[in-house]
């Protein structure tokens, strides 16, 4: 084996054995608890472009409103910083809201690399294809990894201007405290003058929200489903799928959003050689998709380290990409 693979097939297998090692904790925690970070698998990218495209999951027109429409107000915020810089997207997927962005920046000669970041090497290798197609000049420098781990070597093989950016409302993906701690370490890792661009989904009507989450052909519960799927495939596990059933909340004084899978009967389920029981009703906790006021984006970017530069909505005011500066 050649050294490069060797790397490859080394990082696969310590990326192999912490998802074990979260599944065995978040299992052995009350209440039981998956992390959602590990939805993304082939199927779980194809789930995810589904609830992209239903009409209820608004998220996909507002950010993708911002990137289409406000694209030079985007380009100028960022080029502020003037000279030659390298722009690092977290959880590119597949760049198609940058992707307005990009096509501005290269159109008007602007010297930076695009290194987008994703945990998916399938979603990174049909990014890479689409883009060189689409913008041939464009500087491209795919990571596969964690986000800290790739931006630790983003910031290692070269020392410009960096621009973040974290779309999509990931953001949201963490509770409160953990995206506060989240920002601290981005924060760590740049350096004065640097910028830190992230989409949040704002609160707005509770009805809007929770149907973006509950949509009634029940993408979204497969999305949640599949994580069991794969759990049974690369951990050697036996969940029946058919045994769980999904729930969503929100609450909107918190602005949590949260979807639950629900045991439907007292069951066993094996994960590698631990046992793991299940009491009827007895709930995993999935994922929280966390909104947010204007006041809570302004205390999120104080706590960490940043002060807000310039903040663009979509048109309807459901979406805001902020952008910070440390
Ligand atoms: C990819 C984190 C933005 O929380 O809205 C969509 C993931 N989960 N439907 C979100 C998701 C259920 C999504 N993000």
């Amino acid at each position: 084996m050649n050294i490069q693979l060797k790397q490859e097939h080394q990082l696969k297998n310590d990326y192999a054995g912490s998802f074990l090692q979260d599944v065995l904790k978040g299992l052995s925690a009350q209440p039981k608890k998956l992390s959602s970070k590990y939805f993304y698998d082939k199927t779980g990218d194809h789930l995810f472009q589904q609830i992209m495209a239903m009409p209820e999951y608004y998220l996909t027109h507002c950010e993708l409103n911002i990137f289409q429409n406000k694209t030079e107000e985007l380009a100028k915020a960022i080029s502020n910083i003037n000279e030659s810089f390298d722009l690092i997207e977290l959880g590119a997927g597949d760049a198609m809201k940058s992707s307005y962005l990009l096509k501005n920046l290269v159109e008007k000669g602007t010297d930076f690399t695009y290194m987008p970041i994703d945990i998916s090497g399938n979603i990174l290798t049909v990014l890479q294809k689409n883009l060189q197609e689409k913008l041939p000049e464009l500087k491209i420098l795919p990571l596969e990894g964690e986000y800290f781990d790739m931006l630790d070597k983003a910031t290692g093989i070269s020392k410009r201007k960096k621009v973040v950016l974290f779309l999509g409302g990931n953001i949201g993906n963490m509770e409160v405290e953990e995206a506060r701690h989240f920002c601290s370490e981005v924060k760590r890792k740049l350096n004065p003058g640097d910028l830190f661009l992230v989409g949040f989904d704002l609160k707005k009507n509770p009805n809007t929200i929770l149907a973006a989450y509950n949509d009634p052909a029940g993408i979204t519960a497969s999305f949640n489903l599949n994580l069991l799927t794969r759990i049974n495939r690369e951990l050697n596990a036996d969940f029946n799928e058919k045994q769980f059933q999904h729930y969503q909340t929100y609450d909107p004084v918190s602005g949590a959003c949260r979807s639950f899978l629900v045991s439907l009967c007292d069951q066993d389920v094996h994960v590698g050689n631990q046992l793991f029981h299940f009491k009827e009703n007895e709930l995993i906790d999935m994922e929280i998709s966390q909104k947010f006021s204007e006041q809570d984006i302004k205390k999120l970017a104080g706590d960490s380290g940043f002060h807000i530069l310039s903040e663009i909505k979509d048109a309807k005011n459901w979406f805001v990409d902020s952008i910070w500066m440390i």
